[in-house]
């Protein structure tokens, strides 16, 4: 699979009572099959989440409350930085993508939908390693 990372705007359904965002599966915000979903709160002032790369799994990203900052390494050694600050846009990050979750704010919720099941072989979690698969 083609390592990929893509900011996704939302529509929101809003009126006079305020906001609603639906997501489904297997739409253009959501392209593939949520098979699991969890959320990362209540985070540790200055701590760095993540710090690691999937083989395979496809993944959107959603600060539903406070924000945050995403960087990803692509396998070329691309950079890039996304600041979720607003719970109409997500990050979908696919396959091959070095991520790191830091500047986490003190009400941040961010909620991730999973394609795959929770599968600890799936993880890349040293940089070498990240670095080695990158070159093959
Ligand atoms: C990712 C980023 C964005 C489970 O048992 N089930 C789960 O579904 C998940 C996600 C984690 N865990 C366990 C594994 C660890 O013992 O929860 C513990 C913390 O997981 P981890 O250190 O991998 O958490 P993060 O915040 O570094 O990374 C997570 C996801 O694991 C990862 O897939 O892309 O969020």
């Amino acid at each position: 699979m083609k390592a990929r990372v893509a900011e996704i705007q939302f529509a929101p359904k809003g009126d006079s009572r305020g906001q609603l965002i639906a997501l489904e599966a297997l739409s253009e915000q959501v392209p593939f099959d949520v098979r699991r979903v969890y959320y990362i709160f209540d985070t540790t002032p200055g701590t760095v989440r993540g710090k690691h790369a999937h083989k395979a799994l496809k993944q959107l990203l959603i600060c539903v409350s406070g924000a945050c900052t995403i960087e990803c390494e692509m396998p070329d050694g691309t950079k890039s930085k996304y600041c979720l600050d607003w719970p109409d846009r997500g990050l979908l990050i696919e396959g091959l993508v070095w991520r790191n979750m830091k500047e986490f704010s003190k009400d941040a919720v961010l909620l991730v939908l999973a394609s795959e099941h929770y599968d600890e072989a799936d993880y890349i979690r040293d940089y070498n390693q990240f670095k080695k698969e990158c070159a093959k």
